[in-house]
């Protein structure tokens, strides 16, 4: 009877806070699947709440140090400027990358002084080059998400406002985009790069997608399909694709193949964009089914110890080279959150909890329990640690709780929600400062120095799946919502 009447309670209380928080100011109500089962938010001493006062203390300290600069260096207690998505000028990154976060813990004071930023202050002009790639992911996945989740329409303005800016880099002679792009002039300026990465021109297609369906507008989705089959047509004979090609003619320049940093999101937007569609986009299923294939049967390895992790190659007549980086730990999420739409659901479900694995060995084998930026697999006690030549730093990267995130959703097992916490313990024992997180030097230092940086993808990514793991899956489910390869959340195409 008890148990009765504050179930009761706290589902009312729970519907009035969202009614509240989704209908307040310029909102109209979104349905972003809040379900009754949620109690994180009203339940003080659960973990998904103390997830949220690590967001708090994070934009907290952002916005008194850095407000209005990219991000924060919470040790030097200043804001530093990201080139990428702003030239010589900030574009506030931490705020835009940061405002689905907010919105979703129910930050509501933090989420209104953010959109207001975006009113007043936000700007993207000026003749300087921007990267394509991370504005996309970031600015453009920021305002998209803040759209989708508030029916917000300023948000939807600002995101085809900077997406008309990188128009132009289109205008080459194969349709994929030229790396950089200036925003100052009219036709882009002149490409001054001669390759392009395969992950940076393959991960655009879910936003551009989406801004297409919300506007009405299909020059977007028509320029990410054409690149989506020069890419295609870069393929080789093993089914591989090289993470360097070329834009101005399709050619690849070196034959370099990995899961980890510029290859790992366009195999996961492979897989996302024909979620994203409603099932629809089933030639993006084929070409991910393909590479996993051609991935799995040639970079694939198994270490000494039993620790299963794709290697990298560096040359065409060049071995696998035994070691990962942390950036390819998300595939282990793709993988399982793909698996049910493949030929292979168990195949790929087991890789996925296998690389999930890996990737934990890798923070369990070092005294501060966090992981270092890339890995290596030498046999013995060796494997998943760092070598000599390896960036032991830790960047507060995302990808590792996100596999953690898509495993717990999907199978359930406790063990998921276990190893994102001892994460988060791990987090405030070495990461947390005062004034912020902290990136840290090396990660096989039992008291690491402090690199001064916090990153916008910790507040944007690795924190908000943290905060989801220990959610109900009823918010934002896996069904209605694809995450950008930012976390930015993109409703699934008929869901809403
Ligand atoms: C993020 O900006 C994105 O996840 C991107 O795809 C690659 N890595 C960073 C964070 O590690």
């Amino acid at each position: 009877m008890i148990v009765c009447i504050l179930l009761a309670v706290g589902i009312v209380g729970f519907a009035a806070y969202f009614r509240h928080r989704l209908t307040d100011g310029h909102m109209h109500h979104v349905n972003i699947g809040f379900g009754i089962g949620n109690t994180l938010i009203t339940n003080e001493n659960t973990k998904g709440d103390y997830v949220r006062k690590m967001m708090k203390h994070a934009w907290d300290s952002y916005a008194e140090y850095a407000w209005g600069a990219d991000e924060l260096r919470p040790i030097t207690k200043a804001g530093t400027h990201f080139s990428a998505t702003g030239g010589l000028s900030s574009t506030g990154v931490t705020i835009v990358d940061s405002l689905d976060t907010l919105f979703i813990m129910g930050l509501m004071d933090e989420f209104h002084k953010a959109r207001q930023w975006v009113a007043t202050s936000f700007k993207f002009e000026g003749d300087f080059s921007v990267s394509v790639f991370e504005t996309n992911i970031r600015i453009v996945g920021g305002f998209l998400a803040a759209f989708a989740l508030t029916g917000d329409e300023l948000f939807k303005v600002k995101a085809k406002t900077v997406v008309d800016k990188l128009m132009p880099a289109f205008n080459t002679s194969t349709g994929i985009p030229c790396p950089t792009v200036n925003i100052g002039r009219k036709n882009g300026g002149q490409c001054e790069e001669h390759k392009a990465v395969l992950a940076e021109a393959g991960s655009l297609h879910l936003e551009f997608a989406y801004l297409s369906e919300i506007t009405g507008d299909n020059a977007y989705l028509d320029k990410v399909q054409i690149v989506r089959q020069a890419l295609r047509k870069l393929v080789n004979s093993k089914g591989l694709y090289s993470n360097d090609i070329g834009f101005k003619s399709l050619e690849t320049y070196r034959d370099e193949f990995s899961m980890g940093g510029r290859g790992d999101s366009f195999y996961e937007y492979l897989y996302k964009s024909y979620l994203l569609s409603g099932k629809q986009d089933t030639d993006a299923l084929d070409m991910y089914e393909h590479a996993i294939e051609a991935q799995t049967k040639h970079l694939l390895r198994t270490s000494k110890t039993g620790l299963k992790y794709f290697g990298q190659i560096h040359c065409g007549s060049c071995d696998v080279q035994m070691r990962m980086e942390h950036l390819g730990c998300f595939v282990g999420g793709t993988l399982a959150l793909s698996a049910r739409d493949t030929k292979d659901e168990r195949g790929y479900l087991q890789l996925g909890a296998d690389i999930a694995h890996t990737c934990r060995q890798s923070y369990q084998r070092t005294p501060v329990k966090l992981g270092p930026d890339d890995f290596e697999f030498n046999g013995g006690d060796l494997d998943a640690v760092s070598g000599i030549f390896s960036v032991k730093a830790h960047f507060l990267r995302p990808e590792v709780v996100e596999t953690y995130f898509y495993l717990w959703r999907i199978t359930k097992q406790q063990k998921y929600r276990d190893w994102a916490w001892e994460v988060v313990q791990a987090l405030e024992k070495h990461c947390h400062t005062a004034t912020g997180y902290s990136t840290i030097h090396d990660v096989y230092d039992s008291n690491p120095r402090l690199a001064d940086n916090q990153p916008s993808y910790f507040l944007a990514e690795t924190l908000k799946y943290l905060f989801l793991i220990f959610s109900d899956d009823s918010l934002l489910p896996l069904d209605a919502w694809v995450f950008n390869t930012e976390a930015h959340p993109l409703p699934v195409h008929g869901k809403k």
